[in-house]
């Protein structure tokens, strides 16, 4: 029950974010006046983003979703009529059952990510629900699929080294992540690990805070680094350097790549990555005369063509040097697999009504929109903002528009997508939840309990889905189970050892409770790759009809093999659009504090290729390629290679300004894992001296 009480409260960031942080939340006459970090959470230590500290911001902001809306004028006009939630279920459950019986099940899609990351908010009633109704399945692989993928060949298990061990670390790389604005106490921690001497080098394609933060800055052409990564093993093995004992314990196939990388000279990845030889040495001398060296994999060199393989080769490296033995050694990309709940329990795929029910890939979405054999007759969307966030967005807005198509949103806010809505449901904040949350980095399990009212007719996931399983008839013993009976289940997981003590109980009294780490100590004597050993050479690679080996495969879209666009090509610029410090994904870009923060959405442009085309700093642009084009600033600066230009966050249209990067991406899939590349490719840049462009004019 909520408290309904002023004092300090504790709570979970809902935020897809790594961090997870253990918040304490002041609340005076039911409104939050305060957002603060938690001092007692072993991570958190009371530190806290500049977002959150604003997220009164956000849950009190007055344009909140209060009642359910039907749609009364155009699609994407924004115009809708207050209908209650009687009218909105009937309305909802009506449709489905007509087109049900006139199309098939199949004919719902589900579209969801992580907006709230609350166990039961993002994967509980509501994939209950769609098993049950046989809709669609959706693969959820616009994050980090692509290097997930490369990590389990590999590693075999999706968790990599403890965030509080690489404080003893003595090398830090931080390889395509911005940690200064995803992922802060990763950042807390390095500062740890200098204080005592270790060093911090970053890869990135442009100078990024996280650059400007760190000891040493290696600029390296986007889609590179498993070129660059494969030149370090060329050189570690050169040299002497490579862990042999160690190799010989854990790997499988350490012969055969250490003949593959003689293919990798530094003159060959100096080449490809646009890095000096000089550097390239140094940095494998480093790597390779570190005690403890430990990389942090960010996600983005996983949002290419090649992503999959960039982070399988990268996660080579650490058994090369046998650094996987040493403390605060190894690296990361997700620690998921530590705090695994029991998807089936809360998931209930069991309640699907035929096997093979047809999946719809979620970075896909504009095109799936538009079949015309088993056409997507709805879409149900939470959690997410696919107009903004999807690549292609274009067509992914055109998909929307479709008259024909019945589209449902549940969001806290009217946000691009929900204005394409037939039906807009109002969602609660997770301050206003009972849900569970486990990180993608570090090992706390926590609790959220109501601390906030729900405004207004607000409903959590868990309610709006518990309410449509009803509604359909659905069984009673699984949409009536309470979020306290769903955690449970969860919890009670024996395949995952680290679950260990977690329940319930404890969260309810202790409010983050730590994972039971205790079977890290063997992680290298188990790993559960098909052999057991680190996966050098991957035969399932091989079955998959993936090179065995690590491997340097150029991006696709109009690149001349090695790693700059064709000479002469109509969209000769490499197009970077990576989350910006003060947004989360498209949360917060309607919040005007955070709007201020960030300003403008800005093109940030090489001195070089802003002169060949006339373009001063401040100047307006037009960004564009065959899929569309969008307004930006242009911003001239030497954080940039030459021929690369970047766009940083994810802003929604509002009202008509072109300004969504999606609509320049593509929705190719990765080399693995069925991923997002949205950094894999080209556009022109001109000058519009403030008028807009049309996409035909481009
Ligand atoms: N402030 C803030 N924090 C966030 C988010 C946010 O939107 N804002 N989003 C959250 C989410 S969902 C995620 S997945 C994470 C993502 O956070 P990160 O893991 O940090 O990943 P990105 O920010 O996508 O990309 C990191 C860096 O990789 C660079 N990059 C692009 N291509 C390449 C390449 O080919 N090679 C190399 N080496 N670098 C490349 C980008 O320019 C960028 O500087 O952050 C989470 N945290
Ligand atoms: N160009 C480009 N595109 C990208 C990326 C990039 O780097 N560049 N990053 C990609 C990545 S890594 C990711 S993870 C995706 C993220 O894409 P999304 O998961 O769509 O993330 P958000 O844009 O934050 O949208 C989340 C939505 O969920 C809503 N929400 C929050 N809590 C709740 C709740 O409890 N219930 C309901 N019903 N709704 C809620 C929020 O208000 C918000 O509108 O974007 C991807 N898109
Ligand atoms: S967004 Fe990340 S860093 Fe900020 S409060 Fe949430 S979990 Fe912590
Ligand atoms: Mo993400």
């Amino acid at each position: 029950m909520i408290q309904n009480k002023d004092g300090i409260f504790p709570a979970v960031c809902p935020l897809d974010c790594p961090d997870t942080c253990g918040l304490l939340l002041h609340i005076q006459d039911g409104t939050i006046s305060k957002v603060e970090g938690n001092p007692g959470h072993p991570v958190t230590r009371g530190a806290i983003c500049n977002k959150v500290r604003n997220m009164a911001g956000r849950v009190h902001h007055p344009e909140r979703l209060l009642y359910p809306l039907r749609r009364t004028g155009p699609k994407g006009a924004g115009t809708f009529e207050r209908i209650s939630w009687e009218e909105a279920v009937a309305e909802i459950t009506g449709r489905f059952r007509q087109l049900i019986a006139e199309y098939g099940a199949e004919s719902i899609l589900p579209y969801s990510f992580y907006g709230n990351m609350g166990l039961l908010s993002a994967e509980g009633m509501d994939r209950r629900f769609f098993h049950a109704l046989g809709a669609s399945g959706l693969e959820r692989t616009i994050c980090s699929a692509a290097g997930t993928a490369g990590w389990e060949y590999t590693m075999g298990f999706n968790g990599g080294t403890s965030p509080e061990d690489t404080v003893h670390a003595d090398l830090i790389i931080v390889w395509g992540g911005n940690i200064v604005s995803t992922n802060m106490h990763q950042v807390i921690y390095a500062e740890e690990a200098r204080k005592r001497g270790a060093k911090v080098v970053v890869i990135d394609v442009h100078r990024n805070r996280t650059a400007r933060w760190g000891d040493w800055f290696l600029p390296l052409y986007p889609g590179t680094d498993a070129a660059l990564a494969l030149g370090l093993m060329h050189i570690l093995f050169r040299d002497g350097l490579a862990d042999e004992d160690f190799l010989a314990a854990y790997t499988t196939g350490h012969e055969q790549l250490r003949e593959h990388v003689r293919e990798y000279p530094p003159g060959r990845v100096a080449e490809i990555t646009g890095l000096a030889v000089d550097d390239i040495e140094r940095l494998a001398r480093m790597y390779g005369e570190a005690r403890a060296p430990y990389i942090h994999i960010g996600n983005g060199l996983q949002h290419h063509d090649n992503g999959g393989m960039n982070v399988r080769t990268i996660v080579c490296l650490p058994a090369l040097v046998g650094a996987w033995s040493k403390q605060g050694g190894g690296a990361y990309k997700s620690n998921s697999g530590y705090s695994a709940t029991d998807a089936e329990a809360l998931r209930r795929p069991d309640l699907k009504p035929l096997e093979g029910i047809r999946t719809v890939n979620m970075n896909r979405i504009g095109e799936a929109l538009g079949w015309k054999e088993n056409p997507v007759k709805s879409i149900f969307v939470y959690n997410s903002n696919p107009l903004v966030v999807a690549p292609d967005a274009e067509r992914v807005r055109q998909g929307f528009a479709r008259e024909d198509l019945f589209t449902v949103v549940h969001d806290l806010f009217m946000t691009d997508t929900a204005r394409y809505a037939d039906i807009v449901l109002p969602a609660t904040s997770s301050f206003e939840n009972t849900d569970l949350y486990s990180s993608y980095w570090h090992h706390y399990i926590q609790l959220q309990e109501p601390v906030l009212e729900a405004p207004g007719e607000c409903r959590s996931n868990a309610g709006v889905f518990r309410m449509l399983g009803q509604a359909m008839g659905f069984d009673p013993a699984v949409f009536g189970q309470t979020e306290e009976e769903m955690i449970r289940e969860a919890l009670d997981y024996r395949d995952n050892p680290y679950l260990n003590g977690v329940s319930l109980e404890r969260l309810q009294k202790e409010r983050f409770v730590k994972l039971d780490m205790a079977p890290q100590a063997s992680f290298l004597q188990s790993l559960p790759t098909p052999s057991g050993r680190i996966e050098l050479y991957s035969r399932a690679m091989e079955k998959d009809g993936l090179p065995p080996l690590p491997a340097y495969t150029p991006l696709t879209e109009g690149y001349d093999g090695v790693r700059r666009p064709k000479a002469g090509a109509d969209y000769p610029l490499m197009f970077l659009s990576p989350p910006n410090h003060n947004f989360l994904n498209s949360t917060f870009a309607n919040v005007e504090r955070h709007q201020k923060l960030e300003k403008r959405p800005l093109l940030q442009i090489h001195p070089a290729d802003a002169q060949t085309r006339g373009i001063t700093d401040g100047a307006e642009v037009a960004v564009y390629n065959g899929r569309g084009s969008i307004s930006l600033t242009a911003s001239v600066t030497e954080s940039m290679l030459p021929g690369t230009v970047i766009s940083q966050g994810l802003w929604w249209e509002d009202e008509g300004l072109r300004r969504r990067v999606n609509v320049l991406t593509p929705d190719r899939l990765s080399d693995m894992g069925s991923g997002a590349t949205f950094f894999s490719t080209t556009v022109e840049v001109r000058l519009t001296g403030g008028q807009d462009i049309t996409a035909d004019q481009c």
